[in-house]
This record gives structure tokens, sequence and C-alpha cells, in this order.
């Protein structure tokens, strides 16, 4: 279409119909939210709650500033700046129905590896309540083997060094609470929206380590005064294609250069322990809840965990996307039969909540042909994601003698994942994890030692020394090594339930 409309605040007027558009007050707006890690999935998620809020009423001191922390920020950094902050979310139905929304609840964007000390002060300043975090599973700076911050990260090390010019959050959180103690302010609350149990807590003992190596004063000031709230969060989010640059410009004449796609579905859970207010969310959709804990840990280990079941062994298969996978009975059924028969069995009963309901929705979720989530996407980064989706599922069923052969099979999947980086028609995979090297080096040595890769303790623990485990994974992880065909090795485990 010719004479496209660049995104922009004055040019809302001009969207066609079919695109709804912010039409409160975005000028005199506040940003009581800093977010840190503008991904996708905030602005499909907490930018979306917030924007709803937005239009139902006067809450102008609840928009959004935008933090980056580092290089790979800069290029949502532009794009939002040269559309005035706003972006279109395009929301997919499985009909084929689409709504399009423009999004106006981020207000700003700042970037911290340009101005550590702007963005100290914007989180320190009176007008911020909450400090939201989207940083993924392994931005928390765990040392996995010990569950304790780790300081041997070199920008950890930087940031001790340098309190004023930090590189993590961590950083940045304790430097602008310091302000605010000093100057006698309220601290704000800091709220975790990754996929992790109990992000709130963790959160809290990553922030609370940093700042006591640091200040221990201020670590008790901090553990006095700052709430962690817990939350689940959901929503499924791909990453954006070209495909969705074109369709807003050739359906609407609309140049958005960073729109995001979303399912329909969309859901948060919030434990309600706020320091300095909050956002009624509440009116449009999110629920406050005293302990958050069963939905949190339903989610992760139902949609994650068969998120990550699919992705390792659809990768390996030659699927493409989640929906491609469970288009094919065989993945539809061995999902299923892991959810039923090794995730389900460890989950705490949720009050209002039917789990059986529940996986009939995820599989549908999953179905929905217009959202071509990638298994690259949903591989990315596993050393991080299944020690969290699906290793603690095994280790409880380790624990009640109940059925491992299904998760065990991805684990030993992803082992020929990492070694071969291929799928069974020999296309390369596209991998992309933090630990891809070591992952690829100790996978390698499995035909000479067939534990090699289950020695990795920072992502399986102990595991290596559980006899049952060892012995199920040593014979799921020889058949693979001698006939890749993940397919019939899935057809086995289904057989032998
Ligand atoms: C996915 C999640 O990262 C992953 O592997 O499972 O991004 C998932 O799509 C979201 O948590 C859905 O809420």
């Amino acid at each position: 279409m010719n004479g496209t409309i660049p995104l922009s605040q004055e040019n809302l007027q001009r969207l066609p119909d079919g695109v709804s558009r912010p039409e409160y007050d975005r000028k005199n707006i506040c940003a009581g939210i800093v977010h840190v890690g503008v991904g996708g999935f905030h602005r499909s998620h907490e930018a979306y709650y917030t924007d709803e809020l937005l239009r139902t009423g006067d809450f102008s001191q609840w928009g959004i500033c935008g933090i980056g922390l580092r290089d790979g920020d800069r290029k949502i950094a532009s794009v939002l700046e040269q559309q005035d902050y706003l972006y279109t979310l395009i929301i997919r139905h499985p009909d084929g129905r689409i709504e399009n929304r423009v999004i106006g609840s981020i207000v700003d964007f700042m970037m911290g590896c340009d101005d550590p000390q702007a963005v100290i002060d914007r989180m320190a300043s009176s007008e911020t309540k909450i400090v939201s975090l989207t940083i993924t599973e392994g931005g928390y700076n765990v040392d996995s083997t010990t569950g304790e911050f780790d300081f041997s990260n070199p920008d950890a090390q930087h940031d001790l060094a340098h309190p004023m010019q930090p590189k993590l959050v961590f950083g940045f959180i304790t430097a602008a609470l310091r302000k605010r103690r000093d100057q006698g302010l309220t601290a704000f609350t800091v709220q975790s929206c990754d996929n992790i149990q109990h992000n709130g807590n963790l959160t809290r003992k990553m922030v609370l380590e940093f700042a006591r190596r640091q200040d221990p004063e201020l670590a008790d000031w901090i553990d006095a005064n700052v709430k962690f709230p817990n939350a689940m969060v959901d929503r499924i989010t791909p990453v954006t294609t070209q495909a969705d640059i074109e369709y807003l410009k050739n359906e609407f004449g609309l140049d958005d250069a960073w729109p995001v796609t979303s399912e329909p579905f969309c859901q948060w859970v919030i434990e309600d322990d706020f320091v300095n207010g909050r956002p009624p969310w509440e009116n449009v959709g999110a629920q406050f809840v005293p302990d958050v804990t069963p939905y949190e840990k339903m989610k992760l280990r139902l949609l994650n965990a068969g998120h990550s079941v699919l992705g390792i062994l659809g990768s390996i298969h030659g699927h493409q996307t989640i929906d491609g996978s469970v288009s094919d009975e065989l993945f539809a059924g061995y999902l299923r039969q892991f959810m039923d028969a090794e995730a389900t069995p460890v989950l705490d009963a949720v009050e209002g909540i039917d789990l059986d309901k529940y996986k009939d929705t995820l599989l549908e979720r999953f179905r929905n042909p217009n959202i071509k989530d990638s298994l690259s996407r949903i591989c990315l980064e596993s050393s991080s994601k299944l020690p969290v989706f699906l290793i603690p599922t095994i280790k409880d069923n380790l624990e009640r003698g109940g059925s491992i052969r299904y998760a065990t099979l991805v684990i030993a999947a992803w082992c020929l994942y990492c070694d071969r980086g291929v799928d069974r028609h020999g296309n390369e995979l596209d991998i992309v994890d933090g630990m891809k090297a070591s992952l690829n080096e100790a996978a390698a040595k499995t035909s000479d030692d067939p534990l090699s890769f289950l020695k990795i303790q920072s992502v399986f623990g102990d595991l290596a020394s559980n006899e049952r485990f060892v012995k199920t994974y040593t014979e799921m992880v020889g058949r693979l090594y001698q006939d890749s065909d993940v397919a019939q090795q899935m057809r086995n485990v289904m057989s032998n339930g």
C-alpha cells in the first residue's frame, strides 16, 4: 500500500477502523511503573493490562517507563522512541479473527548502559512505585549449584566495585533503593513477571544477597521496607515476524516497525503485597490472591514444561512450531500422557481450577493455527528453563516412585539435540543458549560416558547419582544414539507407560 501511516501519537487519529487505539491523554501520564526488560512478553502482558486499565478511567499515575540494560536493547529503544512508545498488539484467535490494538501504556524508555545514573534516578524518583521485571529465567544470576547469588559473574564484580555504574538489574535496584532510603522516601515494590516458581521470593533473595555484600545496613533496610510479590504470568507470545509487520501495512496502511503478536488468552495471578500502591489491575482481569504457589506450579509444570516437551522432541523430529507439533497426533498424545501421568500427580490442588479442563485448554491454545510459535523460541536458553519447568517434576516423581519415562526421554533427546545440533532430516537447528558450548561438549562425550551430559550439575543437580533415573536415562539415550528416530522412542514410552 502506498502512503503508509507511520505509527505515532500524532497519527493515531488517522488510523482506520479495525485498529483500536488509546484515547486517554498520554501526555499527562506519569510512569508509576519502571519496567526492566521490554520484550514481546512484557508488551503483550503487563503493558497490555495497564493499557486496558488506562482506557477505563483516570489512572494517570500508572504509566510505564521501559528500561533496557544492555546493548541488545538498543533496537527496541529506538523503535519505541520513534513511535512515541506506541506499538500494535495483534491478537490472533484460533478461528482467524484478529484484534489489532495500539498500546499506549509505555510512555518513556531509557537505556541503562548509556546513562546508568539517569536510570537510578528514575527508579529513585518519588513518582516510581513499582519496578517490574521480565529479565528471563536466566537473568536472576543464581549460582545453580548453590542456589545463591553468583558473585563470580564479572558483571556482579563490576557492580560491587562501581555501585553508581551498575550493569546488572540488582545493582540498579540496590543503588536506587539506597537513594530512596537516604532521601527518606518510601521504597518501591519489586515485581517479577518471569516464569520462575516463587519469582518474588527469588528476586528478594538475589537483591538482598547482592545488597548485603555491598552494604549490610542497606540490606537490612531493604529487608524491612521492600515488597516482592510472587506472581504467575501467562500469555503465549511468539517472536514477531516480518509477516506481522507486512500484515499491518497491507491491511491498515499502518507502519509499525515492531508490533507484537499474541494469543487471546491471558492470565495474571498476583500476591497482593505492594509497599507503595499498585494499579487496580483486578479491574481488567488480573487476580489478586494471598498465595500464588499452586497457580505458578500448575502453569510452569504443565504449560511451560509442555512447551519444552514439544520443543525438544519436536525439533529433533523436524517440526517447526508448537501448533505444527500438536497437529501431529503422536505429539499431542505424548504431551497429554506426560501431563496426566507425570506432571499432574505432583501438583497441588488449585482452588477453583479443574486441572483436566486446564489441560484441555492448554492443548487448544497450543493448537491455535494462527500463533506460529517457533520451536526455536521455545528451546531458547533451555539450560535455564528445564531446571524450572521439567526437572522438578522428575525429582518429585523419583521421590514418590511415580512415572519418569515421558520426561526422561525429553532429557535424553536434549542430549542428542545439544550433541548433533540437527533434526532428523539433517537440517541445522537454531540453538541459542548461554551454555551452548558446555552442553555440546558434555553431550558429545555420551558415547564414551553415557552420563557425561547428566553430570552438568548446574542444570541437573544430583540426578546423575539417582539410580532409577540413571537406569531409565541410560537406556533411552543408548537407544536414541543408535537410532535417532525420536518418534519411535516416543511410541515405545507410550506403549510401556
Ligand atoms: C515458553 C513461555 O519460554 C518458553 O519456553 O514456555 O515463553 C510461554 O510461552 C509463556 O510462559 C506463556 O505464558
